[in-house]
C-alpha cells in the first residue's frame, strides 16, 4: 500500500470537492487512496483524536435519577462542563444485599440515558411565560420571577376573597415523584386548602382488588424478592418494557429454575420470554383467576392451616341475610367490627381475634381450630362459613366453563392450577394495567383468593403491586404538616369524571344494556352509586373550581374524552390556570401562566419510589437552564408574594373547617420560619431528620449517589438487611392482624354496594369494550419502552427507534379485511372522537382488538386529536364504597380508578 503525505491527502481531498463540482462524478472517489492505519505515526492529520478525547472530559460528576413516574428509580452519574450536561451514566454500585441473590446494578433505560439531549430540546421552557393570545394559542410575554408571582398571588387572593376556601385546584400530578419535588406544592396546598386528587386514581394504578383482600395495595415486594420464587405470573403487566431496571430478577429467577407464565392478549415483550403465554381473550382475567379457584378447591390444592389462621374464610355469615355474623346480632350494643368463627374443639362459635373491633391484635389462633365448612347454629340464628360461599360461587367457573370467555384450554388451566399450587413461592405479579380495567378489581380479589387457598403468603409469596410505600414519616411532615394540615384530598377517577361531566359522554358510548350483562351495572346504576357514595361521605367530592395551579401533570393529554374534559376544565377555572412544568407539554400549553422548572439534573432531591430499597440522591449537578428554578423554590417564591400581598391587600385568611389559612404567615409555614428556603435546605432536613438513613449524612449521600434504607424504612415490618423483602411477613409469621375489617385477608364483603353487584365474595365480571357499545374493536393502550408517558416522546433518539410518528397496531387479517396496508393512514374512532395515525402489522393482536402505545403528546397527531379523544370511559361503583372498616377514602389506597380500557372504537384507511 503507498503512503500518502498530509500534502497528497489534502489534494486528494480537493480532488474530490472539485469532482464533485464539475459533473458530479464518482470517479472522482478513485484518487484517493485508502488508508488502513490511522494510529501510524506518519500519519500526518491528528487533530481530530484531541477533539475526542476532550469530549470525555468533565469539570464535574453530579449525581440524579429521574423525578418521572417510571418507578425505575436509577442513580446516574451526571457529567458536566462549561455549566451544561454532556452526558450521563449509570452508577452500577448498589450493593449486593447477600451473595445468593443477584444485584440491583446496573439500573437504567435508554430514557434516562439520553436525558442530558432531551433537556435541551425546543420544547424546554427556559422563562416565565404569560399568555398574551387566547388560551392554547401560542402567544407569550415574558415576566420576571417577581411580576409573574405577584400577578397569580393577587388572582389568588382574589379567589379566596370572592368564593371563599375549597375554590382552587392545586394538583400536582406524577411527573414529579422525588420527595422534595412532589412535597413542595402538596406543602402548598396543605396551606391553602387547595384541591388535590389522588394521583394512583387519577391515572389508574391503583390495585383496589389488593387493598380489598389485603388492606394495603402499597405492600409488596422488592425487585430481588422475584429470585427466589418457583413460579412467577405476570398478568396485565408487560416488565420488559416498563420496568425495565427490574426486569433482570424475573429472568434470573427463572434462570434459577422458576416457571414464568405470561397472560396477555398479545405475545408481548415480555411472554417472549416466559415458558408459557397463555393468550387471553383481552378483559377476561377474572374468569381464569375463578376457574384456577375452583380447580384448587374441587381438587383439594388447598393449605388449611394457613387458611384457618390468615384468612376471614372461616368467619361466620349468616344464612337468613347473608351478612357476616357481628357482635351486634348476638348482643345489646355489641360491635359490629367483631366477627366469629366455629370451633371444632369447642363446638361453638368464637370471637376472631385481630378484626378491627377486637381488642386482641393478633392472628395467633392458641388452640381454636376454625371450621372451614359446614353451618351451625347461633343463638337461634343460622351460620355457615364464608369458605362455603366462596366454593359455591367459584363451582360456577370450572374451566371447561371459562374456555369460552378466556380462550385459554380447560387443561392447560387445570395443568397449571396444579403447577401454581404445588410451588413453594408463587408470585402473581399485576401491573398498573389492572387498575385500568372495571373488571381488575375481580382479576386481583380473585388471584388473591388463589394465592390464599394454596398458603401462598410472606416469604411463600404473594401479589406483586408493583409499588413499595415506605415509612417515611419526615417526608409526610413537609408534604402534608404530618396530617395537621391537609390539602381537600379527592378520589382521582371520581374527581376527573365528575368535573369533566364525563357521565354526558359515556351516556353516548355505552348501551346501557349490554353494558349491565358485561360488567354487572349500567350508567343509571353508576349514577346513582355515585350520588351515595359523595351523599353517604363515603368518598369526597369538592365540585366545580375557579382556578388551577397545575404541577407536574399532563391532564389534557392522559385524561379520557381528551379535547371534550379540556374544554370543560378550561371553562371553569376561567378565573386563572397556571402550569408548573419542565415542557412546553399539552396542558402548559393552554395556561396563562407558566412557570419553567428546575429539571432532573437541575435540582436537589431525593427518591424512593420503586421496587428497591435504595434512596437516590439528586445533587443538582448544573444550574438550571435560563430562569427556571426547582419546584420547591418556585412555591417558596409563591408563598412569599402571597403572604406580603394578602398583608397588603389586608386579607387576613380565613377558617376553613376546624383549620385555620392564615395567608399572613403562609411563606413562613412553608419555609417553616426561613428553615426551609431551597431545594437543599429541605433535601438536607429530609436526610438529617430522616432515621430511616442511618444516620448517613448528605454530604456521604451525594458522594455515593444513594443512601440504604435501614430496617425503619419498612412501614408494614422492618426491612431486613440482608434478605430482600417480602410483603406480609409480619402477618405470616409474625400474626400480626391485617389492616382489613376482620383483620384478616378478606374474601367476603357485605358492604351494599357488593350486595348490590352481587359481588359479595370473589367472582368474575367482563369489561365493557366493543360488546357493550356499536362500535366492533375493543381497544387497549399499553405503555411504550420509548418513553415515560408524554416524557421524551419527540426525543430524536427515541422516534428513531420506532416508527417516529403516532402508531396503532393491527392484526394483519382484520388490516386486510379492511383494506389496511402496513404503515397507512387510518383513521380510529367512535361517537366520542377520532384521531388518525400509521398502522403498524402486529400479528399476536386478537382480531377483535387495537392496541396503540400511550403517551403521545396530542401536538404530534394529526390536526392534534389524540388518541385519548377516542376513550370513553366509566367508573368502577364498587370502588367508591365506603363506611365498612377498610373501605371509604383512603389517599392511595382506596377509591375509585380511572379507566382506559372499556371503551371500543372502528378503523377505517384514510385515502
Ligand atoms: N418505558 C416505560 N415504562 C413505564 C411507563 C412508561 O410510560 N414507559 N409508565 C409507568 C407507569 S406510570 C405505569 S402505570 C406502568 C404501566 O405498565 P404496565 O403495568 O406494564 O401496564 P401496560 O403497559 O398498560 O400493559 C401491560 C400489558 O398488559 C397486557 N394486557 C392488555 N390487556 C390485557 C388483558 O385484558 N389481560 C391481560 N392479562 N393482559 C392485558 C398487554 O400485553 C400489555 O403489554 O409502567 C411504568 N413504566
Ligand atoms: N389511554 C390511556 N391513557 C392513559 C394511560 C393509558 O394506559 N392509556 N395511562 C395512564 C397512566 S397509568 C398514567 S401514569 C398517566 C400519565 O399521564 P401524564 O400526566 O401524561 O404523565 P407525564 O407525561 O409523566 O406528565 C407529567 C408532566 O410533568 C412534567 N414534569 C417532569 N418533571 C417535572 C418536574 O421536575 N417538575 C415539574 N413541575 N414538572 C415536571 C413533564 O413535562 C410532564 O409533561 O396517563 C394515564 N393515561
Ligand atoms: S427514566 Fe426511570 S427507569 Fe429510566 S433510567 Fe431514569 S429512573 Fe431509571
Ligand atoms: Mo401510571
Amino acid at each position: 500500500m503507498q503512503r500518502i503525505g498530509r500534502r497528497d491527502f489534502l489534494k486528494g481531498g480537493t480532488l474530490v470537492g472539485a469532482g464533485v463540482l464539475v459533473g458530479n462524478q464518482a470517479w472522482a472517489l478513485n484518487r484517493l487512496e485508502p488508508i488502513d492505519d490511522t494510529l501510524n505515526e506518519e500519519y500526518p492529520y491528528r487533530g481530530w483524536e484531541d477533539l475526542y478525547r476532550r469530549e470525555f472530559t468533565w469539570d464535574k460528576i453530579g449525581k440524579a435519577a429521574h423525578c418521572i413516574n417510571c418507578e425505575g428509580n436509577c442513580a446516574f452519574n451526571v457529567f458536566v462542563k462549561d455549566g451544561i450536561v454532556l452526558r450521563e451514566e449509570q452508577l452500577g454500585q448498589y450493593p449486593q444485599i447477600n451473595p445468593t441473590v443477584p444485584d440491583a446494578n446496573p439500573r437504567g433505560c435508554q430514557k434516562g440515558s439520553i436525558h442530558s439531549a432531551a433537556m435541551y430540546e425546543g420544547d424546554r421552557l427556559r422563562y416565565p411565560l404569560k399568555r398574551v393570545g387566547a388560551r392554547g394559542e401560542g402567544k407569550w410575554q415574558r415576566l420576571s420571577w417577581d411580576e409573574i408571582t405577584e400577578e397569580i398571588a393577587d388572582k389568588i387572593i382574589d379567589i379566596f376573597v370572592e368564593h371563599g376556601p375549597g375554590k382552587l385546584m392545586t394538583h400536582t400530578g406524577s411527573g414529579n415523584l422525588s420527595m422534595v419535588r412532589f412535597a413542595a406544592p402538596y406543602r402548598f396546598a396543605s396551606l391553602v386548602g387547595g384541591v388535590q386528587l389522588d394521583i394512583f386514581t387519577d391515572v389508574g394504578d391503583l390495585n383496589t382488588g389488593a387493598h380489598l383482600a389485603y388492606g394495603n395495595p402499597l405492600e409488596s415486594f422488592t425487585s430481588d424478592a422475584w429470585f427466589d420464587a418457583d413460579y412467577i405470573m405476570m398478568s396485565l403487566i408487560n416488565p420488559n418494557a416498563t420496568r425495565i431496571p427490574d426486569a433482570h430478577f424475573i429472568w434470573e429467577a427463572k434462570y434459577n429454575g422458576a416457571r414464568v407464565v405470561s397472560v396477555a392478549p398479545d405475545y408481548n415483550p415480555s411472554s417472549i420470554h416466559a415458558d408459557l403465554w397463555l393468550p387471553i381473550h383481552q378483559g377476561s382475567d377474572p374468569f381464569l383467576a375463578m376457574s384456577f379457584v375452583n380447580v384448587i378447591i374441587t381438587e383439594g390444592l388447598t393449605k388449611p392451616d394457613f387458611i384457618k389462621e390468615q384468612t376471614d374464610l372461616p368467619a361466620l355469615v349468616r344464612v337468613d341475610t347473608g351478612t357476616l355474623l357481628r357482635e351486634a346480632d348476638l348482643k345489646e350494643g355489641g360491635s359490629d367490627q367483631v366477627f366469629y368463627h366455629w370451633d371444632l374443639n369447642s363446638g361453638a362459635a368464637v370471637p376472631m381475634r385481630g378484626s378491627m373491633g377486637s381488642e386482641d391484635k393478633t392472628l395467633a389462633l392458641d388452640g381454636v381450630d376454625p371450621a372451614l365448612e359446614g353451618t351451625f347454629e347461633v343463638e337461634g340464628i343460622t351460620v355457615t362459613t364464608v369458605f362455603e360461599n366462596v366454593r359455591a360461587e367459584a363451582a360456577r367457573f370450572a374451566p371447561e366453563v371459562t374456555e369460552a370467555e378466556t380462550g385459554i384450554s380447560a387443561a392447560l388451566v387445570r395443568e397449571e392450577a396444579r403447577r401454581f399450587a404445588g410451588a413453594r413461592k408463587a408470585v402473581l405479579m399485576h401491573g398498573f394495567n389492572i387498575g385500568r380495567y372495571s373488571n381488575g378489581i375481580y382479576t386481583s380479589w380473585a388471584q388473591s383468593l388463589m394465592l390464599a387457598l394454596t398458603g401462598h403468603g410472606g416469604r411463600t409469596g404473594g401479589i406483586d403491586t408493583s409499588w413499595i410505600a415506605w415509612n417515611q414519616p419526615k417526608w409526610l411532615e413537609l408534604a402534608l404538616f404530618g396530617f395537621q394540615k391537609l390539602p381537600r384530598l379527592e378520589p382521582g377517577g371520581l374527581g376527573e369524571f365528575q368535573r369533566g361531566h364525563m357521565m354526558e359522554h359515556a351516556r353516548k358510548h355505552f348501551d346501557n344494556d349490554k353494558l349491565k350483562e358485561r360488567v354487572g351495572f349500567d350508567l343509571d346504576d353508576l349514577q346513582e352509586m355515585i350520588d351515595e357514595s359523595i351523599g353517604q361521605g363515603w368518598m369526597p367530592y369538592h365540585g366545580d373550581m375557579k382556578g388551577l395551579i397545575s404541577i407536574a401533570d399532563n391532564k389534557f393529554r392522559r385524561n379520557k374524552f381528551a379535547d371534550k374534559y379540556r374544554e370543560r376544565i378550561l371553562k371553569e377555572v376561567e378565573a386563572l390556570f397556571v402550569d408548573i412544568n419542565v415542557r412546553m407539554d399539552s396542558t402548559a400549553q393552554w395556561a396563562d401562566y407558566l412557570l419553567p422548572a428546575a429539571s432532573h439534573y437541575e435540582a436537589w432531591d431525593l427518591r424512593t419510589v420503586g421496587f428497591h430499597r435504595f434512596m437516590n440522591v439528586f445533587s443538582r449537578p448544573v444550574d438550571p437552564i435560563g430562569e427556571a428554578k426547582p419546584d420547591w423554590d418556585i412555591m417558596a417564591l409563591l408563598t412569599r408574594k402571597i403572604q406580603d400581598r394578602a398583608i397588603k391587600r389586608g386579607v387576613a385568611g380565613f377558617q376553613d373547617g376546624e383549620v385555620s389559612r392564615d395567608l399572613h404567615t403562609i411563606h413562613d409555614d412553608y419555609t417553616l420560619g426561613g428553615q426551609l428556603m431551597t431545594d437543599y435546605d429541605a433535601t438536607r432536613w429530609l436526610v438529617e431528620n430522616s432515621p430511616e438513613l442511618g444516620g448517613v449524612t448528605l454530604e456521604e449521600g451525594v458522594e455515593r449517589g444513594f443512601f440504604v434504607m435501614t430496617a425503619e424504612g419498612g412501614a408494614n415490618q422492618p426491612i431486613p438487611e440482608d434478605e430482600p423483602y417480602n410483603p406480609f411477613v409480619a402477618q405470616t409469621e409474625g400474626k400480626k392482624p391485617y389492616e382489613t375489617l376482620t383483620g384478616r385477608m378478606t374474601f367476603f364483603c357485605d358492604h351494599p354496594s357488593f350486595v348490590r353487584l352481587g359481588a359479595t365474595v370473589p367472582t368474575a365480571r367482563h369489561h365493557a369494550g366493543r360488546a357493550a357499545s356499536s362500535y366492533p374493536l375493543s381497544f387497549y393502550s399499553p405503555h411504550t419502552r420509548w418513553g415515560i408517558h408524554s416524557n421524551w416522546r419527540s426525543n430524536k433518539w427515541m422516534m428513531r427507534l420506532q416508527r417516529g410518528e403516532p402508531n396503532i397496531y393491527i392484526n394483519p387479517t382484520l388490516a386486510a379485511a379492511r383494506g389496511i396496508a402496513d404503515g397507512a393512514k387510518v383513521r380510529v374512532f367512535n361517537g366520542t372522537g377520532e384521531f388518525f395515525a400509521q398502522a403498524k402489522f402486529y400479528p399476536s393482536l386478537p382480531e377483535t382488538s387495537l392496541m396503540m402505545e400511550h403517551g403521545w403528546e396530542p401536538h404530534q397527531y394529526e390536526q392534534a386529536k389524540p388518541m385519548n379523544n377516542a376513550m370513553a370511559t366509566l367508573l368502577q361503583p364498587l370502588e367508591l364504597a365506603g363506611g365498612w372498616g377498610h373501605l371509604g377514602f383512603k389517599l392511595f389506597k382506596w377509591n375509585a380508578n380511572q379507566l382506559a380500557h372499556e371503551s371500543s372504537v372502528d378503523v377505517e384507511p384514510v385515502a
